[in-house]
């Protein structure tokens, strides 16, 4: 088995220094090397991205830097996608994803969508700072069996239980399996707000959400 850890190295090293151009090839290179999408997402992509946000965390790098990041993340996200998706099946059905109110934050956002499309599940992608109204209306206006609520921040995390509150007011909580995930939220939080799971990372997600199906 060929051993793809210097390629990994290196698109860990492009995204944390931003360099968008450069991360595309490298990504498909290692495709065409071999190298496994979810290997490349994980062990190069997050992982490069978990070593800068340890860095944002110390001081040692800035708002500029991390966006400049988040950027190359993105395109790169992107340039795996028709790999991920490659795994896929016949469509199951439709899910809506959003990153809640006040939080800005979409990179595993991205990636949860493209892990649930990956399973064959077509997304409806309201973006980032999305108002409780905008999801409620997406609910009602949809087939959608999944709303998958995405939140960075601590602060965020109470705009996940109005989302939930502000479906459940509309009558439509029967309509929707709703999970919640992010890097500050839990199980104990997930279960709380009445939420029906939650997931760590966007794997699980979305066995998780293919499971609703
Ligand atoms: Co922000 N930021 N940020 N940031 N940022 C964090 C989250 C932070 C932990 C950094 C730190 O201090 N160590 C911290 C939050 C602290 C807290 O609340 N406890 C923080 C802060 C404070 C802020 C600002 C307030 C900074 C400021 O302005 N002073 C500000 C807030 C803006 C806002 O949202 N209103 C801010 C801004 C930004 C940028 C705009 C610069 C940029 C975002 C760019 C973008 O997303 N397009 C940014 C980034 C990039 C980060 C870090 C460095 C990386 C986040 C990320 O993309 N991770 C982050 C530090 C860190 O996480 N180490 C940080 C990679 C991504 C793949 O992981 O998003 O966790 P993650 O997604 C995972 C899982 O969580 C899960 O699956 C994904 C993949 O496996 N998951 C789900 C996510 N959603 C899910 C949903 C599910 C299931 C699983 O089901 C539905």
């Amino acid at each position: 088995m060929s051993d793809f850890t210097g390629a990994f190295n290196e698109i860990s090293e492009l995204l944390q220094k931003g360099r968008a151009k450069e991360i595309v090839p490298a990504v498909e290179k290692a495709l065409s090397s071999g190298a496994s999408p979810a290997d490349i997402l994980e062990k190069g992509l997050i992982s490069g991205m978990s070593i800068l946000g340890a860095k944002f965390k110390n001081g040692d790098v800035f708002v500029p830097e991390v966006l400049v990041a988040a950027r190359a993340m993105n395109q790169a996200s992107a340039a795996l996608k028709p790999a991920l998706k490659e795994a896929g099946v016949e469509p199951l059905g439709t899910a809506i994803i959003a990153t809640v109110k006040g939080d800005l934050h979409d990179i595993g956002k991205n990636l949860v969508r493209m892990m649930v499309e990956g399973k064959g599940i077509e997304v409806v992608d309201l973006g980032i700072d999305v108002p409780k109204e905008k999801i409620v209306e997406a609910v009602k206006g949809s087939e959608a069996k999944v709303l998958l609520l995405s939140a960075l921040l601590t602060t965020t995390m109470p705009a996940m239980k109005e989302a939930i509150e502000a479906v459940n007011a509309a009558g439509l909580r029967s309509k929707v399996k709703i999970m919640v995930g992010g890097a500050p939220v839990t199980q104990g939080f997930a279960n709380d707000i009445g939420a029906d799971a939650y997931s760590p990372d966007a794997a699980a997600a979305a066995e998780a959400c293919a499971g609703f199906y």
